[in-house]
Order: C-alpha cells, then structure tokens, then sequence
C-alpha cells in the first residue's frame, strides 16, 4: 500500500493555454476530431479564448510545430491531432513512425505534455469509427488527456 496518490482532476479550475495542431491530410476525419477535442475542452473547463489552432500540411510535419510551441513558454500542453490511414505502400510506415517519434521526442524534449490524438488505422473506416461515431471521437478523449495532464503537471 503507498501513502501517497498523486491523480490529475478531469475538470480544471484555474485557466490554461492549449495549442492544438491539426493535419489538413485526410481533413475530413481531422475535422471531426478537432470540433470534438474543441468542444470537450471547453465543456472540462478551458476558455475558448485559450484554445489556440495550428493547422499543419500532414502528420510528418506535426512534430517540428509542437516542438516550436512546446518550447516557447506559453502553452500548458499540445494536442496533435491527425489521422494517418495504411495505404498500399510502406509510406504509412513512414509517416506515422516520425510523426509518433518525433511527437514523444517534443514532449520529452521540452517537459511540456504532448497529447497523441493521431489515428493509425487500416482503413477509412476505422478513422470514421474512432471520429465521432462508433468508438467515439479520439479529438475530445485527446482533450481528456490534455486536462488530466495539466492537473498532473501544477501538482508536481
Ligand atoms: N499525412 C497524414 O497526415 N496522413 C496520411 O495518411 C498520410 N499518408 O498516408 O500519406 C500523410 N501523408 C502526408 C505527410 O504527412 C506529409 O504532409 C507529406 O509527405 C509532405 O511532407
């Protein structure tokens, strides 16, 4: 048994900046996954006026971006949010090993949370299914993260 348990608050009662980066590749899934990270962060308790959008070309330039915005000082944490979809080709590989790399190398790096929202499937189904129908919308459990992270962070 621990004396001691350290959990983050899934609502927050103090105000906090966040940045949240969208890739435009495969926008109609991102879309989804943006307006449902956007309204899950506000209804946990961030103004809408410190929501700050970055939209990005695809997910292989995500990682350079959240670096930028990690290391500047101002955001509390960073929530990527893409979708990355297995195609014929070893480019999927590719793509969704740098993003996802280079994505834990920001957050490590700067000390800063960096949320993966980025969806690595097999099929433009299973991107549907995960934003905003069957299996939820992985935008707003991204925004979850995000506020449980920031509680985590101002209490240790
Ligand atoms: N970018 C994505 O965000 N998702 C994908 O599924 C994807 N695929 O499969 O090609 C993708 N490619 C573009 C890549 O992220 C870069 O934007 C592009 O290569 C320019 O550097």
């Amino acid at each position: 048994m621990s004396g001691t348990t350290i959990e983050g608050q899934m609502y927050l009662d103090q105000s906090a900046n966040i940045a949240v980066v969208c890739a435009r590749f495969n926008s109609l899934i991102v879309d989804q996954l943006e307006s449902g990270c956007i309204d899950a962060l506000t209804r946990l308790g961030v103004a809408a006026s410190d929501v700050t959008v970055v939209k990005c070309p695809g997910a292989f330039e995500m990682p350079v971006l959240v670096k930028k915005l990690a290391t500047g000082g101002k955001y509390d944490a960073i929530i990527a949010l893409g979708a990355v979809i297995r195609g014929g080709t070893p480019h999927f590989e590719h793509v969704a090993g740098a993003c996802t790399r280079g994505l834990g190398t920001a957050a490590t790096d700067s000390g800063v949370p960096v949320i993966f929202g980025v969806l690595t499937v097999n099929s433009i189904e299973q991107a549907v299914e995960r934003a905003g129908t069957k299996a939820g919308n992985k935008g707003a459990d991204a925004a979850a993260s995000a506020i449980e992270m920031v509680s985590l962070m101002r209490q240790l």
